[in-house]
């Protein structure tokens, strides 16, 4: 006992929450939000969990959700709305520990270790945020409180709406025993059916495997899946001001010369690195590169930038200008790296006004990886990877 000190906060159906707080008519009914006018065209932002009785979610396009619920009541989004009910959040988590790490407009994590003579347990903490999230807004949290981050996020989730999870260091291996493949971090559509080919389908059916062998066969990503399907973690949860840089690097098992390939890993890891920045509303001024060669000789370039930037076509384009301009690829690469620093909190960098529509895309397309893992979303020039891979 005592061993857990992890939390996940994850808000239940935030932005129709908001809405049904708002307006008491909507209570107990099924509420789908959607982008600010609403169009047909437009996606789902979130909806309720009476409208999700109906299969409607996150992402999926307003005219199939009309269809599954005619009678479901369709708002356009209300951001500010949001924003004031997420600081409101924020300043109460803040309140339980100085370990916060922000991962979305209403979503975080927390380490309560050493919090416990001020506040109780992590148990008693996860009870008090959630009374105290209700009391002052009005609003229902989910949280899960374990040993690790994997662990927690997967606990907020196991009982949505308002659930409170616990898994204890006793539990770990019944609560992975049966845990769905995909529901393991970095495991999207494709790793999945990759998988499935080898007869996996849960957690535990990685548990026969050795850490070589899921290395030999999926790579670095292997080496991951071996931990996490055991419950380990060891991520930390960092605060804001501990990120000093936030990048992305790969090693390629056969050396990489090809151009256009370098290129599309390249806006690959320019998206992962985008999707970070973005989930810790997070900017940088400084855009570097890495590369390292077969004989291991190692090469980093960096470019500032007068305007903070965190949206993956700036990322990759700057990128790509450094490689090239520093004559980087005309030998064959090993290790390709690219990274953000200089950073600084979304909206306290100076605007750019031209960088809006990107910016807007990117979040976009940040949330829906969020909830259906990295490999199933992507712009089009990931295609060329997937062909080839
Ligand atoms: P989530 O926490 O993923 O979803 P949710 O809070 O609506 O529902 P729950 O956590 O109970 O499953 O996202 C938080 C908000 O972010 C969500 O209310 C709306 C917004 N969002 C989008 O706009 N588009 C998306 O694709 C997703 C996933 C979320
Ligand atoms: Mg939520």
């Amino acid at each position: 006992m005592g061993q857990v000190h992890i939390l996940h906060a994850d808000m239940d159906a935030f932005f129709s929450a908001v809405e049904q707080r708002e307006n008491p008519d909507l209570q107990a009914k099924p509420v789908i939000v959607g982008g600010v006018n609403l169009s047909n065209r437009g996606v789902v932002s979130t909806a309720s969990y009476e409208a999700r009785k109906y299969g409607v979610h996150s992402a999926m396009p307003i005219a199939k959700a009309k269809k599954l619920c005619p009678n479901g009541i369709y708002l356009p989004a209300r951001h500010k709305l949001y924003q004031a009910a997420s600081a409101k959040i924020f300043s109460i988590l803040k309140k339980y520990t100085p370990l916060v790490e922000k991962l979305s407009i209403d979503e975080a994590f927390l380490d309560v270790k050493g919090c416990e003579k001020l506040y109780g347990s992590a148990v008693e903490i996860a009870h008090k945020i959630k009374e105290e999230v209700k009391l002052k807004t009005n609003l229902t949290i989910s949280i899960g409180v374990s040993v690790n981050k994997f662990l927690a996020k997967l606990a907020s989730d196991y009982d949505k709406p308002n659930g409170l999870t616990v898994i204890k260091k006793e539990d770990i291996k019944k609560f992975m025993r049966n845990l769905n493949i995909d529901n393991i971090w970095g495991v999207g559509e494709v790793f999945a059916e990759k998988l499935a080919e080898a007869d996996i389908y849960k957690a535990s059916d990685l548990w026969s495997y050795s850490l070589e062998e899921l290395k030999s066969n999926y790579g670095k990503a292997g080496v991951k899946l071996f931990f996490l399907a055991r419950g380990k973690d060891k991520r930390e949860v960092k605060k804001q001001n501990q990120i000093k840089s936030i990048s992305h690097e790969e090693t390629f098992i056969d050396n990489l010369k090809n151009q256009d390939k370098i290129f599309a890993y390249l806006f690959k890891m320019s998206e992962k690195v985008s999707f970070r920045l973005h989930s810790n509303s997070l900017k940088g001024i400084t855009v570097f590169i890495k590369v390292r060669y077969a004989d291991f000789s190692t090469y980093s370039r960096q470019k500032s930038l007068k305007v903070a930037l965190n949206s993956s076509q700036q990322i990759y384009q700057i990128a790509k200008k450094l490689l090239l301009k520093n004559n980087l690829l005309t030998k064959s690469i090993r290790l390709l790296g690219i990274g953000v620093s200089n950073l600084c909190q979304e909206g306290q960098e100076q605007l750019n006004l031209f960088a809006q529509t990107d910016d807007q895309l990117d979040k976009t397309i940040d949330q829906l990886k969020r909830k259906y893992g990295f490999d199933k979303i992507s712009r089009a020039r990931k295609l060329y990877l997937d062909q080839d891979d």
